[in-house]
C-alpha cells in the first residue's frame, strides 16, 4: 500500500468571466484518480492549492512527508507553478517521485520533463497508468513497461512508453467517490460537473483534443453517481462535461431517461448540427435547462480550415431552431481569432447575436494550446520559446488576443477586441434576464 499526494495547482479563475464560482468545485479528474487508487488499497491525500493564499508555501507545509508519490494535475496556466513546486518538492523530499498529468502536460509532455523537476508525465487518461506507476515505483521497479508515460532516462534521453489506451467501457473506470471533498468544501457550495462519457471523434485543429475514442458510462452507473451527488451533496443541477452529449451519442435515449428519472436540472455541450424542434423538446423534457453550443466562427472557409464539421448554413438553421426552443438558456461559444477568421465573419457574428434575443453569446479569444494542430504549426514556423510562452499563460490570456493573433488570421487586434467587447456586452445583458440555475 502506498501513500499518494494528488495536487491541484492554483489557477486564477477569472472573475470577469465568472469562472470564480468554480474555485471550490472538486475536480472530476482528480476524483477519478483518487477513487481508483483508493479502490486498490492505496491512501490518497488531495491537496487543493486553488484556495491557498500562498499556494507554494501551503503545499510544502501540507504535503505528507511520508508520501510515496506526488502527482500534479494541470490546467492551461499550470506550467510556472509546476516548475516552482516540483523544484521545491525535490529539495524537500528528494526521494519522492513527482508525476504530472492532465490536459496541459499531456499536450507537451517532453517540455514538462525537460524543463521542470518532474520525473514522469502521464499522457492521457490517468487511472490505469497512475495505478501501474505507483505499483512499479513502490516496488522499486523500473517503469519502462508502463504504457502512457514520458520520462528522461539517467543519461537524459527522453523515453516515451507509447499510448496507454483508454477504458473502452467507461464504467470500468469505476464510480467516482467524492466523499473526500467534504474535508474542504461543503455540500451545495460548488458547481457540479460530471462526464457521462469521454472522448471525441472530432478533428478540430484548434482543440487539444480529448482522449479519443468516444466512450460512455453504463446507465446504472450514471444513475448511481448522480443520485449519490444529489442525496449526499444536495446537487440540484449538474453540467455534463462531455464534449458533445447530444450528437453522435448512441445512448442518448437511455441517458435522457436516467436524467428525467433523477429529476435534476442539467446542461450540456453540443455542436450546432442536427438540432430539431423534436430533439430539443426531448432534451428539455428530460430536465435540460442549458444547451451550450459550439458555434466558434461564422465563416465557411474558416470552418473548413479548422476542420470543423459544420457549415455556416447549418449553424444558422440550428440557431433558428434553438431560438424557438423552450430551453431556459442557450449559450453559444465563439472563438475569436481562429485561423482564417475574417472581419466580415466577426461583423456577421455580432449582428447575429444582436438580433437573436434568446441566444447568449460567450466569446473567447483563441489561445493556442499544446496538443492542438494549430499550436504545433505555430511552434514549427515561429520556433518560439515554449517554456516562456507556457509561463506567460494566465487569466489575462483569457481576456486579450493571443500574442500569436497576427500569425493566425488577418483581423487586426483592435477589431478582435471590439467584437469581443460587444459580444460580452450582449452576453451580460442576456444573462441579466436569465434565471437559469446552470450559470456560465
Ligand atoms: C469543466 C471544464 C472547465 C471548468 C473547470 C471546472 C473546475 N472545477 O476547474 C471551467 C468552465 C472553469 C473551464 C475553464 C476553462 N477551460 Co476547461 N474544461 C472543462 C472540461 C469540459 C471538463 C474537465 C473534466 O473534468 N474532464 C473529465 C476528467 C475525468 O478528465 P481530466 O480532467 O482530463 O482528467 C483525466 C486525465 O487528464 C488524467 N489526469 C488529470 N490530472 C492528472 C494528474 C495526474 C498525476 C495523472 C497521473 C493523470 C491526470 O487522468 C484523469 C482521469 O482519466 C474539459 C473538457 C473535457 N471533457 O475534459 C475542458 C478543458 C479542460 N478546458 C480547457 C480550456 C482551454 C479551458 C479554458 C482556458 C477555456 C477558456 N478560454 O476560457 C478555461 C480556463 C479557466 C482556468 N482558469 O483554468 C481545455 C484544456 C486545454 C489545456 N491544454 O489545458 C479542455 C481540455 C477543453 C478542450 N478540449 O480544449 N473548464
Ligand atoms: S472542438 Fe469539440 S468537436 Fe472539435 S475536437 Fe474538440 S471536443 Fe471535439
Amino acid at each position: 500500500m502506498s501513500l499518494v499526494s494528488l495536487v491541484i495547482p492554483p489557477t486564477d479563475y477569472s472573475v470577469e468571466l465568472r469562472y470564480d464560482q468554480y474555485a471550490e468545485a472538486p475536480l472530476e479528474g482528480i476524483t477519478a484518480l483518487r477513487s481508483t487508487l483508493v479502490r486498490s488499497g492505496h491512501s490518497v491525500q488531495v491537496l487543493d492549492c486553488r484556495r491557498a493564499a500562498e499556494p507554494l508555501e501551503w503545499l510544502m507545509a501540507s504535503v505528507n512527508a511520508e508520501a510515496d508519490l506526488v502527482g500534479f494535475t494541470t490546467f492551461f496556466d499550470s506550467f510556472a507553478f509546476i516548475e516552482q513546486a516540483s523544484e521545491k518538492l525535490k529539495s524537500l523530499l528528494p526521494r519522492v517521485p513527482v508525476v504530472v498529468g492532465g490536459p496541459l502536460a499531456s499536450g507537451t509532455p517532453a517540455c514538462f520533463v525537460r524543463e521542470t523537476a518532474a520525473d514522469h508525465v502521464v499522457v492521457g487518461e490517468g487511472e490505469r497508468t497512475l495505478e501501474q506507476l505507483v505499483g512499479c515505483l513502490s516496488a522499486s521497479q523500473t517503469c519502462q513497461s508502463v504504457p502512457g508515460i514520458v520520462f528522461a532516462e539517467p543519461g537524459g534521453t527522453m523515453r516515451d512508453t507509447g499510448p496507454a489506451g483508454v477504458f473502452d467501457d467507461l464504467s470500468e473506470a469505476g464510480s467516482l467517490d467524492w466523499s473526500y471533498a467534504k474535508e474542504w468544501t461543503s455540500p451545495g457550495r460548488f458547481s457540479f460537473m460530471y462526464s457521462v462519457g469521454r472522448g471525441c471523434h472530432g478533428k478540430c485543429i484548434y482543440c487539444c483534443r480529448p482522449y479519443a475514442p468516444r466512450r460512455f458510462r453504463r446507465q446504472q452507473q450514471l444513475f448511481r453517481d448522480l443520485q449519490y451527488l444529489r442525496e449526499a451533496w444536495g446537487m440540484r443541477s449538474v453540467l455534463l462535461n462531455d464534449s458533445d452529449f447530444v450528437q453522435g451519442n448512441p445512448y442518448l435515449d437511455e441517458h435522457l431517461r436516467v436524467l428525467a428519472r433523477l429529476g435534476v436540472d442539467w446542461g450540456c455541450f453540443t455542436i450546432p448540427k442536427g438540432l430539431t424542434p423534436e430533439l430539443l423538446k426531448r432534451l428539455s423534457g428530460a430536465g435540460c435547462k442549458n444547451l451550450r453550443v459550439g458555434v466558434e466562427v461564422l465563416d465557411d472557409s474558416a470552418l473548413r480550415a479548422n476542420h470543423r464539421p459544420v457549415t455556416t448554413d447549418e449553424i444558422m438553421k440550428n440557431l433558428q431552431v434553438l431560438e424557438t426552443s423552450d430551453l431556459d438558456k442557450i449559450t453559444c461559444y465563439l472563438l475569436l481569432g481562429l485561423p482564417g477568421e475574417t472581419e466580415r465573419a466577426l461583423e456577421r457574428t455580432v449582428a447575429v447575436f444582436r438580433e437573436r434575443q434568446r441566444l447568449v453569446p460567450r466569446a473567447f479569444f483563441f489561445i493556442p494550446l499544446p496538443g492542438s494542430v494549430v499550436y504545433e504549426r505555430l511552434r514549427e514556423t515561429l520556433r518560439f520559446d515554449e517554456p516562456s510562452y507556457l509561463r506567460s499563460l494566465n487569466s489575462s490570456s483569457l481576456v486579450s488576443p493571443s500574442q500569436f493573433a497576427e500569425h493566425l488570421c488577418s483581423v487586426p487586434t483592435r477589431v478582435l477586441e471590439d467584437a469581443h467587447e460587444e459580444l460580452r456586452r450582449i452576453e451580460q445583458a442576456r444573462l441579466q434576464q436569465s434565471s437559469c440555475a446552470i450559470t456560465v
